[in-house]
């Protein structure tokens, strides 16, 4: 497809508006600067769109928060339809959405498709919670009585996105927060406005059959004016932000000092563990998807690999063959494996990371050079690196959003674990071995403290349907599958006395 069908078929103009609640007629006119998009591909614009500014903010909110107050009292299997609209919408969108994705944040075809596939997932998980938001019930210590809990909408949820993931983190938080009953507001990273306004005319024939302009909202704006706003607003209950770790401590301070929600998915520091007995071929695979699939470019990137001494050299030596042959360039084109890196920024770090890495005494065995990429001169290109280093180097401590790949030898699996778990970040982790003792190890209280850990299979791409997120600085939220709804609603105790004598609980006697 040309990029003019592409933006066509999304209803993308050359310039278009970043503040809407939701609808074709909700979308506010903000007098705010110009944000263009550039795709890392070839540097050039693909279209702009004009920054709300804080008194749009405004008027996006207090829409929301009217909008909310009537949303909270649809049915929730009611909710669930609308989002199987959405879902169906998707559906046809499928190509042109995930080709946006490509041409904005450089993922290959596939992986832009993938991501909406994500979302059509997702959308169908939530169509099927909509008639199972489950409470409890209780047995009362009181004659007589009767106790359960019911889960009740929450408000307006914030949700801030990163640039890798602008359309599936979006749905995982979304469609799950309006089966729950909530209004959101989307604010999406300055590095992917065009997806996150493609989305919103998707759904906006949706949200003008149900007459519920004012549920799905979208502020593209800077943090100053927005960002900041919205970390601060009382009328926001729930803050989920998916970022870096330095931007969830800042979410974390600001909204905990109201006493806000916030949900938290940020960096990670991915370990593939090879033990001796693993099959290689298999671990192999999973490392070239995890850390040069999406550039490196994913939270669940495969970062290090943990691997037995004793096939280190043989494993690095395949590798090495392997990445000599992944197609670097266009990932507009279907036999491309790895596109540009998000900006000439993200490079810049990149080459920063293999400078530090060497001065720390790292060997770079591959890659982690600047990239031209014939006809497409000015876009982010490098290639992806291999790095014998050791798990203790500053940079090997660090998340760098970019395809690097850390090699660290053991020799004993409890060293192996020791090794996993010492970095600050918590989030994905995987080991390739065929012994049912190294896995139970490895899953168990002593093994992997990530929120995710994988047997024979690599750290990145997760399904929709298991709770998605990862301890330590990686923040501890969790969202998408599993009991993840929760965080979205608002827990209420029920106790009703259907008898005539009022007991108190503890067996307290207080009469006069
Ligand atoms: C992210 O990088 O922010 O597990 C999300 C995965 C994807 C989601 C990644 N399903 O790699």
């Amino acid at each position: 497809p040309t990029i003019d069908s592409i933006l066509q078929d999304l209803a993308i103009e050359p310039v278009n508006y970043g503040a809407t609640t939701g609808s074709i007629r909700g979308r506010i006119h903000t007098l705010g600067k110009e944000l263009v998009s550039v795709s890392p591909i070839t540097g050039q614009p693909i279209a702009s769109v004009i920054q709300a500014q804080a008194h749009d903010y405004e008027a996006v909110v207090s829409r929301a928060h009217a909008a909310f107050e009537r949303f909270r009292m649809m049915p929730a299997p009611r909710r669930g339809e609308i989002v199987r609209e959405i879902g169906n919408a998707l559906r046809e969108k499928k190509q042109s959405l995930g080709a946006l994705i490509s041409l904005e944040t450089g993922k290959i075809r596939a992986e832009g498709e993938g991501e909406v596939q994500e979302m059509i997932d997702i959308a169908d998980f939530a169509v099927g919670l909509s008639r199972q938001l489950y409470g409890l019930t209780m047995h009362s210590e009181r004659p007589s009585h009767r106790m359960y809990e019911q889960w009740h909408p929450l408000g307006i949820v914030g949700i801030i996105t990163a640039f890798n993931f602008p359309a599936a983190v979006w749905s995982w938080n979304a469609l799950l927060a309006v089966v729950c009953g909530d209004a959101v507001l989307f604010k999406p990273s300055s590095k992917a406005p065009l997806t996150a306004i493609a989305i919103q005319n998707i759904i906006a024939p949706v949200v003008d059959k149900y007459d519920i302009d004012g549920v799905f909202n979208l502020v593209i704006g800077n943090r100053a004016d927005v960002g900041d706003a919205m970390l601060q607003d009382s009328r926001i209950p729930l803050i989920s932000a998916t970022g870096s770790t330095a931007m969830g401590k800042k979410v974390a301070t600001t909204v905990a000092s109201r006493l806000g929600r916030s949900l938290l998915e940020l960096g990670g520091n991915n370990a593939i563990i090879v033990t001796e007995d693993g099959d290689q071929d298999m671990a192999l695979r999973a490392t070239l998807f995890g850390a040069v699939g999406t550039a490196g470019q994913r939270c669940t990137s495969t970062r290090r690999i943990i691997i037995h001494n004793s096939i280190k050299e043989a494993f690095v030596k395949k590798l090495v063959h392997a990445y000599e042959q992944i197609r670097i360039g266009d990932p507009m084109d279907p036999d491309t494996l790895m596109g540009p890196l998000i900006d000439d920024t993200a490079k810049q770090v990149m080459m920063q990371a293999i400078a530090a890495a060497k001065n720390q005494g790292g060997t770079v065995v591959y890659g982690g050079t600047s990239l031209t990429v014939e006809g497409f001169e000015n876009g982010s290109f490098v290639t992806p690196a291999i790095v014998e280093a050791e798990n203790h180097f500053p940079i090997v401590q660090e998340e760098t959003f970019a395809p690097i790949l850390y090699i660290i030898g053991y020799d004993t699996f409890d060293q192996a674990l020791a090794l996993h778990n010492d970095v600050p970040q918590g989030l994905s982790s995987a080991v390739f071995t065929r012994s049912i003792h190294y896995q139970e190890q490895f899953m168990s209280h002593k093994g992997s403290d990530c929120g995710i850990a994988n047997v024979n299979i690599g750290t990145s791409g997760a399904e929709i349907g298991g709770a998605f997120g990862g301890e330590k600085e990686t923040g501890g939220g969790r969202e998408s599958g599993s009991d993840a709804w929760r965080i979205y609603m608002r827990r209420q105790t029920n106790t009703i006395n259907w008898g005539n004598d009022l007991p108190l609980a503890q067996g307290i006697v207080f009469d006069i």
